[in-house]
């Protein structure tokens, strides 16, 4: 019984932190997103230089291996896609 209540105190503490993981995310996102079209853009991330030293963004060319499909800006799912690749490492 106690090794059952073990397992299930990892599954819910692990589910919470994947939570605030995305949470962290869309706010970063929402606060990059300067004009709110739900993508940024090379000048949206320039305008803010101090949030993105924390994001896999800060280094040079990280825009154009995010953007994925390669239309000039990285929409949401670009942005977690990238950000959970490198730091999943
Ligand atoms: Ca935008
Ligand atoms: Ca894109």
């Amino acid at each position: 019984m106690k090794m059952l209540l073990a397992v299930f105190a990892i599954v819910l503490f692990s589910s919470a932190t994947a939570f605030a993981e995305n949470d962290r995310l869309q706010e970063q996102f929402n606060k990059l997103d300067d004009n709110k079209d739900n993508t940024l853009t090379q000048a949206e991330l320039r305008a803010h230089p101090a949030l993105i030293q924390y994001t896999n963004f800060y280094s040079r060319g990280s825009f154009f291996m995010a953007d994925i499909n390669k239309d000039g800006q990285v929409d949401y799912k670009e942005f977690v896609a990238y950000e959970e690749d490198i730091s999943a490492e």
